[in-house]
């Protein structure tokens, strides 16, 4: 399969401490796919769901310990601690490799160790990056098949000597007290232990394409982003955005909008270049060019449905994999809160325990069938919606370049940044609640620059000083936005529709980037102006768009007391660049007259 001889001998390696009983090395053939699933379902690691309803798909539970990422158990493991920044758990290098071989060490016996060779990118684009998995777990195989390119033709790519990212995975235990996912970027390697879980066991996806790839990308002078990209189509031409926001606050739904009723008539569609990964570079026309890392979506299944995102449940139809939803036992299918249809009359919940809708816990709240954070694992290909550039290895170019996270006061739908810097200061003071992709609190409010806070391979001052730099060395950089869908009212209920409705602040972000769309300036940047959003179609209760559009003063000047706290984290590592914005933003609010 390879004469790589480093390859073979890491792997060797390996196998030496983990010690399972045989190595497999996976080609990405059809035949391999099958026998790895007849091997699952032999085993129970997952269940084959109705073939005539579901063609190809499969069932699969976490532990239930085990069903998010665990930032806490997550480190970044450099020389120097100042390299990892104040924003991730640091550990030596030696002191990570020890404590991980411990829990390594011998515990694939019994077990096959597979040998997974996959691409991020288009195999052979001038993007994209290999890596190697091993891992113990047929499902986080079956998953890489799906959400990379793998298999012969990425070793035949690697040829006998190329650079590869070495991710080492196992399942152990499945003991949270036994896990840790460790990133060394000096070595180009990923160790994660303890976990089958999406984030933390697929190692292509946040380890590789941001944590490792963010490290790589400041070496190498381009940009690896927690960002969706979409193309906006209309009259034959196509505009591209990329849009970042924290896990789980609607980046697939955003990436793969179906238009609204009322702007049908305008013809536009959207297309999928990628739903939660974005690589971008600048091209040789001086613009930014993006390309999706990944081959298929880690989507979360509760609140998908036909009207939420069509596009991604027509595509979670056939070869996808479903992990912590509803097992309906009796038809073999599968089901979630604010899904499609009626729930099951006879099902399993996400724990396998008999479940019904509408039974309740003993304090009378209501037994969740799916865990919030359960998901679909399907093929970007099959995607309705899917862009004819996936596979493009020059990737698409990028006009607009949006930010937002779920805030429920202070920021505005939409505001256009004055600049480039302006833009990077935007993005890196972020603020979302928190949501069931992150153990934690739900619903308190944490700072996420560039949504990329639990991503960034390295110190985030560092991060911030590259943003600025790119601008400085890019010649066309797109313009950078600001939405939030999520405003709510006094009553606390929420202001804009949201879904489809925001291909409303997606034409105004096009039309300001060909120098259309009327704008209003305020101090925090430019706001549509009344009348400028298209609301055909769309009837809000009076004065909707005036409060969801709102830019208060006062409420800026209290929120740029918690930037200076927060920018104070990063010392002298914050580029000045951010503190002049900083002051710029205070005076421009001191000037507005009480
Ligand atoms: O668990 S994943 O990191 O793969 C998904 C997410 O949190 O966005
Ligand atoms: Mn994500």
């Amino acid at each position: 399969m390879t004469d790589h001889a480093k390859l073979k001998a890491w792997v060797d390696d390996m196998a030496q401490l983990c010690q399972p009983d045989e190595v497999v090395w996976l080609d990405g053939s059809e035949q391999e796919r099958k026998k790895l699933e007849d091997e699952a379902v032999t085993t129970g690691e997952l269940l084959r769901l109705n073939e005539e309803k579901l063609p190809g798909c499969f069932y699969h539970r976490t532990d239930p310990k085990d069903v998010a990422r665990v930032e806490n158990l997550t480190f970044i493991c450099t020389s120097k601690e100042e390299d990892a920044g104040p924003t991730n758990n640091w550990m030596k290098p030696s002191e990570g490799y020890a404590k991980a071989s411990e829990i390594f060490k011998d515990s694939m016996k019994g077990r096959t160790m597979y040998v997974i060779p996959f691409s991020m990118g288009p195999v052979g684009s001038s993007f994209s990056k290999i890596g190697v998995q091993l891992t113990d777990s047929i499902y986080v195989c079956l998953s890489m098949r799906i959400m990379t390119r793998m298999g012969q033709t990425v070793l035949d790519a690697l040829g006998s000597d190329g650079e590869f990212t070495k991710c080492l995975h196992g399942k152990a235990d499945l003991n949270p007290e036994r896990r840790l996912i460790l990133h060394f970027p000096e070595d180009n390697a990923i160790w994660s232990v303890g976990s089958g879980y999406g984030g933390n066991a697929l190692l292509g996806k946040k380890c590789l394409s941001l944590r490792i790839a963010s490290w790589l990308a400041k070496q190498e002078g381009w940009l690896a982003e927690h960002m969706l990209i979409l193309g906006l189509e209309k009259d034959g031409k196509t505009r591209y955005i990329t849009a970042a926001f924290p896990s789980a606050c609607g980046k697939t739904n955003l990436a793969m909008l179906i238009p609204p009723e009322g702007l049908k008539h305008k013809g536009y569609k959207i297309t999928t270049v990628g739903d939660d990964i974005a690589w971008l570079r600048q091209g040789p026309d001086g613009r930014l060019w993006a390309v999706n890392p990944e081959n298929g979506f880690f989507g979360v299944a509760p609140g998908t449905n036909s009207k939420s995102n069509p596009n991604a449940l027509a595509t979670a139809q056939k070869n996808t994999i479903f992990t912590n939803v509803v097992f309906d036992t009796e038809h073999k299918t599968v089901w979630w809160e604010d899904g499609e249809g009626e729930a099951p009359k006879q099902a399993l919940d996400w724990l396998g325990r008999p479940w019904k809708e509408g039974i309740t816990y003993e304090d009378g709240k209501p037994v969740k069938g799916a865990h919030p954070n359960s998901r679909f694992t399907s093929p970007i290909s099959q995607c309705p919606a899917a862009s004819n550039k996936i596979d493009d290895p020059k990737g698409v170019p990028i006009d607009a370049m949006i930010f937002g996270g779920r805030r429920a006061r202070l920021a505005p739908l939409v505001y256009e940044t004055l600049s480039w810097d302006h833009g990077v200061y935007a993005a890196a003071t972020v603020a979302s609640e928190r949501t069931a992709a992150q153990y934690g609190k739900q619903g308190e409010v944490r700072r996420d620059p560039m949504a990329m806070l639990p991503f960034c391979g390295y110190n985030m001052g560092d991060y911030f000083a590259h943003w600025i730099k790119m601008g400085k060395k890019t010649p066309k950089p797109p313009k950078i936005f600001h939405v939030n869908w999520f405003r709510r009212d006094k009553d606390n209920k929420f202001l804009w529709p949201g879904f489809g409705e925001n291909l409303r602040v997606l034409e105004w972000v096009i039309e300001r980037c060909e120098g259309k769309g009327e704008a209003e300036e305020t101090p925090i940047g430019f706001v549509p102006k009344k009348g400028a959003l298209d609301m055909t179609g769309l009837d809000l209760p009076e004065g909707t768009m005036e409060q969801v559009l709102e830019v208060n003063p006062e409420e800026w000047k209290a929120e740029l007391e918690d930037h200076k706290k927060f920018f104070e984290k990063f010392g002298s590592k914050l580029p000045k660049e951010l503190r002049e914005q900083l002051t710029a933003l205070e005076e421009r609010l001191a000037a507005v007259p009480a």
